[in-house]
């Protein structure tokens, strides 16, 4: 099973993006969703599971829970906005998977057969990639492996579309050099 895992989107999903998921069997969101129409154009590729992040503070996102734990063939993956809230010693013997964000930057480690997955971010990538970037999860019984993945897009029309835009024109910078200043 392909599990399509995304976060910090903000309110921005390119299409581009949106693309790169389908065949994704189901599909997990970390938070920080910026809007629910993002959770509906996620739902026309495959059921999806969302939670709240900090940022998701409307009122369309008070049903959302802070954790979510899927329950996926080959085990649980579970989803929260930031890593700091999981508590020490609290994942159950059935985790594969530990979903999160918040940071827009990816990161993996693996302890004791749990995948432990910072996705990045879709919308505005911080770790020196204007790349959008996500996971895909491929899950079987016994062995689960992460694959991370960046999509191109069209960046110039991105920072011509924020420079005409209400938004400090540096967004557009620190868009292409992905949050690390001097970055090309
Ligand atoms: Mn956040």
């Amino acid at each position: 099973m392909l599990v399509g895992l995304i976060s910090d989107t903000h309110g921005l999903l390119r299409p581009e993006a949106l693309a790169a998921l389908q065949g994704s069997q189901l599909i997990v969101h970390a938070g920080d969703i910026g809007k629910p129409e993002i959770l509906d154009e996620l739902r026309t590729i495959a059921p999806t599971f969302a939670v709240r992040g900090n940022n998701d503070s409307q009122a369309w996102a008070a049903a959302l829970p802070e954790k979510e734990i899927v329950e996926v063939a080959g085990g649980q993956v579970w989803v929260l906005h930031q890593i700091a809230h999981l508590f020490r010693g609290a994942v159950g013997d059935r985790c594969v998977a530990v979903v999160f964000g918040h940071t827009h930057k990816p990161w993996t480690r693996a302890v004791e057969g749990v995948h432990f997955l910072n996705t990045g971010s879709v919308g505005k990538p911080k770790d020196g990639h204007w790349r959008a970037g996500y996971v895909l999860l491929s899950m079987g019984e016994g062995d689960s492996q992460p694959e991370f993945i960046r999509v191109d897009y069209d960046i110039e029309r991105a920072m011509a579309g924020i420079r005409e835009s209400e938004l400090p024109d540096e967004f557009a910078e620190q868009l292409r050099t992905g949050g690390i200043p001097g970055r090309s």
